[in-house]
């Protein structure tokens, strides 16, 4: 086994927080607390990290706030060889889900040394409609937000407040940069944010959309969830037995929109790509990565597999992702030559086969709803146009839908915000398969309307899901496409 330990430089008293992050999982704190960490180990300044959950986890807040916010991150390259690093990027943990957990974020944000607010709050964490990208208005925490602002229960009202308090003391507004996997989530997050703030005081809005800056970022690491398995093998290999040990692979990649009038620490120093527009990096790493990830998960799941690797063992899905990537996404990647798909594809694969990450597909197969649309859908509508086929999204959707379909049967939560509807539509009695396929596919909040007007498409989807939950193997399935 060979280990490489990289210690933290840092002393965290010698500078300040600039920076506030809403969403303190494992992603964050494998992905943008690690540059932080290397940009003030080679810089310095005041770009220390305050960071928060506002609902879930509070027993990790608490973990770090005893560990003195350091952790450490396990990097591997495979199971043989990794790299252990410490970070002490996070100055502040915070947990908003309380009155004075809440009030401390407020006051966190509206300190004049913060320059950004970075986000991880995953899709739905943005109330937006996956298909179209519109706030949910009705949606009861945003209810709750527009009633009482000063009191936001969501991401999006914490940063509307703040905005708000920033306007009236006349201080400049912080950037803020959104760190999940959705298109143009710059200007999603910009579209959530003055909604909302539209729907509380209309002059605020207009404030927020001509004076904050909303870069888009593509963010790109895997990091699987730690299980308590995972700890035990931690420790067995490395003698670490805290548990605020994050574990990922080695690469690493963040794109980001260079938008910072507030200002923002030397990224591109420790290699972050600062870019006028990351919209083409965005989408093929949504639609290969991220498009490829979700495959995996339900058709993967259904063949009986557990994690990514095991899955990736599998001759069938091999050819599948190969079909799905090359024939089916590539094509609709125009902005990338053709070497350079095939070599991101390459690299992608021996990614999936890193069998040291243990990463599970039912981690990858939660909130299918609000990941579909720009993993798959996109994809499909922008095929249909041009008539190639695409039979790895068509079985995709299909294994959704029977990944939805049997666990509703068997009790067992999808862990989706739409979960209780889509339910709904899988338990309705004597339905057919082609029924209950049109049923959803008439969520127009998740299918443009393109994909249930084409017969020939919805009829090859109906007869994959009606074969899928009759038990019909997956790799015959695959067998008939590629
Ligand atoms: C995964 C992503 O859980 C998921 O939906 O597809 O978290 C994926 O691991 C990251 O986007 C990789 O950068």
């Amino acid at each position: 086994m060979q280990i490489n330990t990289i210690p933290s430089s840092l002393d965290p008293s010698k500078h300040q927080v600039g920076i506030v992050h809403i969403g303190l999982g494992a992603f964050h704190r494998a992905h943008q607390a690690v540059y932080g960490e290397q940009v003030l180990a080679l810089h310095g300044g005041d770009w220390m990290i305050a960071s928060a959950n506002i609902r879930s986890n509070y027993q990790l807040v608490e973990q770090l706030n005893k560990a003195n916010n350091q952790y450490q991150v396990i990097e591997y390259a495979d199971s043989q060889h990794f790299t252990i690093r410490s970070i002490k990027a996070i100055k502040q943990t915070l947990f908003s889900g309380t009155k004075e957990g809440g009030l401390d974020l407020i006051n966190t944000l509206v300190a004049p040394h913060i320059k950004i607010v970075t986000l991880t709050v995953t899709e739905k964490g943005y109330y937006l409609a996956p298909s179209t990208g519109a706030l949910l208005v009705d949606n009861p925490d945003i209810q709750h937000d527009i009633a009482s602002p000063d009191t936001p229960k969501t991401a999006l009202g914490f940063i509307v407040v703040a905005l708000k308090l920033r306007r009236e003391k006349g201080m400049p507004p912080f950037t803020v940069l959104s760190c999940d996997n959705m298109p143009h989530n710059g200007k999603r997050t910009k579209n959530a944010v003055v909604a909302l703030a539209h729907a509380q005081n209309p002059a605020l809005a207009q404030w927020i959309e001509s004076h904050v800056a909303f870069p888009s970022s593509m963010v790109d690491r895997i990091v699987p969830a730690v299980t308590p398995e995972d700890l035990a093998d931690i420790e067995r290999d490395t003698g670490i037995s805290e548990p605020t040990v994050v574990k990922c692979e080695q690469f690493s990649q963040w794109v980001v929109e260079d938008h910072f009038p507030a200002g923002r620490p030397k990224w591109e120093d420790v290699g972050v790509e600062m870019v006028d527009d990351v919209a083409q990096y965005e989408m093929m790493k949504l639609r290969m990565l991220n498009g490829s990830h979700s495959l995996l998960a339900y058709l993967g799941s259904l063949a009986g597999y557990k994690t990514v690797a095991q899955a990736m063992q599998d001759e069938a899905i091999g050819r599948l992702l190969e079909g799905f990537m090359l024939k089916e996404v590539a094509p609709t990647l125009s902005g990338f030559p053709e070497s350079m798909l095939t070599d991101y594809y390459q690299r992608l694969i021996a990614r999936f086969k890193n069998d040291s990450l243990q990463h599970q597909l039912i981690q990858i197969a939660m909130d299918g709803s609000q990941k579909l649309p720009q993993r798959w859908l996109g994809t499909l509508v922008e095929q249909r146009g041009v008539f190639h086929k695409t039979p790895a999204i068509e079985l995709g959707i299909a294994g959704w839908m029977a990944f939805i379909y049997l666990a509703e049967k068997a009790q067992r939560s999808i862990n989706d915000p739409l979960e209780s509807d889509l339910f709904n539509i899988m338990k309705q009695p004597n339905a057919t398969a082609s029924e209950l396929v049109t049923a959803c596919l008439s969520r127009d909040d998740i299918f443009p309307v393109e994909i249930r007007s084409d017969s020939d498409c919805v009829s090859r989807m109906v007869h994959y899901f009606s074969a899928l939950i009759n038990k019909t193997r997956v790799q015959e399935l695959i067998h008939s496409s590629y």
